[in-house]
């Protein structure tokens, strides 16, 4: 399968460029990314740990769907009842701010199989691309395009999004792409909604683009990139057709999206033929640009904007009373 052999030479072309910089390395990937994007990042799992414990996990996702088109797919999430959050690349891969297939061909899916799913929605009143994607020529950190349905999604909970800081959170990746374990590379699509743990261990710039990241520890704790070595009860990292899907975190009213998924590259899986070691790449919701992007598009940020602020004073306020106190 074509769609499968790209994967594996982009992840072949990366481990080969591991011995270099891991900002080169990262540079070399993003440019790639014209070409690649669509394919880099599904869901990898650990390969000691049972694939249902991450079918259960993606359980409550049904707000996480499959975007098809003509020529490849990829994840997307339901923030409103007629708005879908996905990547820029899904449908503008060419970076030249026009859908890369006619509007009817896409199509948004959501179940725990896909493959099998009825509920399947087409009617798009539009797709808009992110305009930084475009004036960035692609960067990272602006990779998010708004789906606007012509008519409300029924009989699903959207998921929120939200602007909330969320480094040291242990994340949940909820996506349809190439599945596989890590001591192997992903391959296949089967139509299964799978979700991931990991630790949210970076968000801030690198290589010019402000992302957030994370990194597939294996279980021998060999193929670290950021903080902890040890892998979690169900560690696991994107694939192939995960792009687009949300990277979620609980700020404790339950899970919002924090970001996008990009793409992903493997700065230490050189030599061992692994998935460990991949690092995955979100546009982070932090980003004011694409806080407006959203906004300006009909999606609800929580908390608003505005209301975070005078929130975060009013808690700082309290906690100068607290040292006051003591
Ligand atoms: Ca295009
Ligand atoms: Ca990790
Ligand atoms: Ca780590």
């Amino acid at each position: 399968m074509e769609f499968t052999l790209f994967i594996i030479n982009i992840t072949m072309k990366i481990n080969l460029l591991s011995t270099i910089g891991r900002k080169v390395i990262i540079a070399t990937i993003l440019t790639s990314l014209f070409l690649s994007s669509t394919i880099l990042n599904a869901i990898s799992i650990r390969h000691d740990v049972a694939e249902s414990n991450y079918f259960n996990l993606a359980a409550p996702y049904d707000a996480v769907g499959r975007l098809s088109w003509s020529t490849a797919i990829g994840t997307a999430t339901l923030v409103s009842p007629t708005k879908i959050l996905t990547a820029a690349h899904n449908v503008d891969n060419d970076i030249d701010g026009v859908l890369d297939d006619t509007l009817a061909n896409y199509q948004f899916l959501t179940g725990t199989d896909v493959d099998t799913a009825t509920n399947t929605l087409s009617s798009f009143a539009s797709i808009v691309i992110n305009p930084n994607w475009i004036t960035s020529t692609g960067s990272a950190q602006y990779d998010m395009a708004v789906i606007t349905l012509s008519t409300p999604f029924g009989g699903i909970t959207p998921m929120s999004v939200s602007i909330q800081n969320p480094v040291g959170q242990v994340g949940i990746t909820v996506g349809y792409g190439g599945n596989g374990n890590g001591q192997t590379f992903a391959d296949g699509l089967d139509g299964l909604r799978r979700a991931a743990n990991n630790q949210i261990d970076f968000v801030g710039t690198e290589s010019g683009a402000f992302t957030a990241q994370t990194d597939f520890d294996s279980p021998a704790g060999d193929t670290n990139t950021y903080g902890s070595s040890v892998a979690l009860a169900f560690e696991g990292t994107t694939a192939g057709g995960d792009s687009g899907g949300p990277l979620l975190a609980d700020f404790g009213s339950g899970y919002s999206i924090v970001g996008v998924l990009n793409a992903g590259f493997n700065p230490t899986g050189s030599g061992n033929a692994s998935e460990y070691g991949d690092v995955s790449i979100w546009a982070s919701i932090l980003d004011s640009d694409n806080q407006n992007f959203l906004t300006a598009n009909g999606i609800t940020l929580v908390p608003e904007p505005a209301t975070y602020a005078i929130i975060s004073g009013i808690v700082m306020l309290l906690i100068t009373a607290v040292r006051r106190r003591r």
